[in-house]
């Protein structure tokens, strides 16, 4: 089971990321790369680099044969997939057991069943964990027994692709006529996506928010949880922002120790090991739902990281040595706020248009309480290849106030030049008032925010944000979202001044 290298299946900021851990471990380390990849940072920081193949995923970081004979012929004993790529993909994790090497995530068999959204369904439904109003999931129905089956749950109800997940082959149908078209579609949809066209149903939830809970368990059957993340603020189902705690639990530590118990429960039913999330839906009375589960490293795992201090990449290498879990349950604690801004090449004046190109600057920022973690550098290039992401900005602060504000702080520091970048939609983002409230699910970006007029808010922002702070540091018990949401239909922010003032006269 021990190890001494590790071959790192991906590149970019993931890739990076898992070196870093190596190394810290004194573990020697093995990057692959394409051909555009051939100067990428996470190449300079491997001990040794083996390139793989032409730029397209399908033919450099998506091929498992040339993968598993690089592991072999530099003598990697151990494969880390990052996320995306080969990360979920079961016959990969096997194949890693079949020829001795050590797959640094879980065993091929939870990857299948949690795969499989309708099998995830029914294993969840039979352990306990809460799922959303709907059919079985495990069993193929036909269009007539499907819109039969609709009529009970209740419409809208939304059909879902068994093989689908984070969204795709999705339709929302909001009556009985519908039905029978969106069928169609949503089967043809997955066929053409994932060569199966199973679907069933569930009642469509509206309204709620996206919080997901990390789990981390070892080979022993300890299975503990590291508190959530707030994953609400999205687009088309791409993350932009992420927090933790969520500002919808925030102090309700009832509510946090509930949800990770189902977290763990659904870890527990399909014998899972290492690092992985439960995605949840929870509505505005706190019911939460089972979505899937996400068997691998996130993206988003550094805003747990900050608030937690633990280490999740250290604890997957730990896990997959056959170790112990480095902490108990009793152990883990949150302390303060973390937020996570994806920073992605790309335009978002322009419909979130990609924007690809020499990165004549990269300078990042730095400084207390802030982290970026990124796979390039100035001099390297964006290309169309692989997704647009350039790095993420993420920050600490006692308080939501506070890290709010030092991500502003984060990203005016922040000097991106040759590619356009999402920076100025983090910064509208992050002085809308309804942001600052923490009073957002998850159609807030799509269908309440506008950069012009987030924009116009932007210029009186900055003195009432540090006012506010000021006051949530004096009263040391106080969160910024508590004294925005006294007054929940007061949008000028001179009536926050005002009382600023009486206070302080
Ligand atoms: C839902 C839902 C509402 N009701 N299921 C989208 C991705 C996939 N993981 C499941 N998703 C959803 N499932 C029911 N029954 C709303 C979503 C959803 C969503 C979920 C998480 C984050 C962003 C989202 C955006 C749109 C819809």
């Amino acid at each position: 089971m021990t190890f001494n290298k590790v071959l790192i299946a991906n590149r970019g900021e993931i890739a990076v990321r898992v070196i870093r851990a190596c190394r810290e471990l004194g573990l020697k380390t093995v990057a692959v790369y394409s051909d555009v990849d051939r100067r990428a940072l996470h190449v300079r920081y491997a001990t040794q680099a083996y390139h793989i193949g032409p730029p397209a995923s399908a033919d450099s970081y998506l091929r498992m044969e040339k993968i598993i004979a690089v592991a072999k012929k530099s003598g990697a004993e151990a494969i880390h997939p990052g996320y995306g790529f080969l990360a979920e993909r079961a016959v990969f994790a096997q194949l890693c057991a079949d020829e001795g090497l050590t797959f640094i995530g879980p065993p091929p068999d939870a990857i299948t069943r949690m795969g499989d959204k309708g099998m995830a369904r029914k294993i969840m439904r039979d352990a306990g964990v809460p799922v959303v109003p709907g059919t079985p999931g495990e069993k193929k129905m036909s269009d007539d027994e499907l819109i039969n089956a609709a009529a009970g749950i209740g419409f809208p109800v939304l059909i879902k692709a068994t093989a689908g997940g984070g969204g795709k082959g999705m339709r929302t149908v909001r009556s009985q006529e519908e039905m029978a078209d969106a069928l169609e579609s949503a089967r043809r949809e997955s066929l053409a996506a994932f060569g199966d066209d199973n679907v069933y149903l569930e009642k469509l939830v509206e309204g709620a928010r996206h919080i997901e809970v990390q789990i981390i368990a070892d080979a022993e059957g300890n299975v503990i949880h590291l508190g959530e993340r707030e994953c609400s603020i999205q687009r088309r189902h791409q993350k932009l922002l992420e927090e933790s705690p969520s500002p919808f639990i925030d102090e309700d530590e009832e509510f946090r120790q509930k949800m990770g118990a189902i977290g763990i429960l659904a870890a527990k039913a399909v014998d899972y090991v290492n690092a992985g999330t439960i995605e949840c839906l929870v509505d505005k009375d706190k019911n939460f739902y089972f979505l899937e589960m996400n068997t691998r490293l996130q993206v988003e795992h550094p805003v747990t990281e900050m608030v937690t201090g633990i280490d999740i990449v250290k604890e997957q290498i730990r896990i997959a040595r056959g170790r112990a879990l480095g902490y108990t349950q009793a152990n883990v604690k949150m302390n303060g706020w973390a937020i996570e801004c994806r920073v992605n090449a790309e335009d978002p004046y322009n419909n979130f248009m990609p924007s690809t190109g020499y990165l004549n600057k990269h300078a990042v920022p730095t400084g207390p309480g802030v982290r970026v973690d990124t796979g390039v550098d100035t001099g390297a290039t964006i290309t169309p290849y692989y997704d647009p992401m350039i790095s993420k900005v993420i920050v600490w602060g006692e308080t939501r106030a506070q890290a709010i504000l030092r991500m502003r702080r984060a990203l005016d520091e922040y000097k991106i030049l040759g590619v356009l970048t999402n920076i100025p939609f983090h910064q509208a983002l992050l002085s809308q008032h309804r942001f600052m409230a923490g009073t957002f699910d998850t159609k807030f970006v799509e269908e309440r925010f506008s950069m012009e007029e987030a924009e116009e808010s932007r210029d009186t922002f900055p003195e009432i944000a540090a006012i506010l702070a000021t006051l949530a540091a004096h009263r040391q018990t106080e969160r910024a979202a508590h004294i925005i949401q006294r007054n929940k239909r007061d949008t000028s922010n001179w009536k926050w001044v005002g009382r600023y003032e009486r206070i302080h006269r």
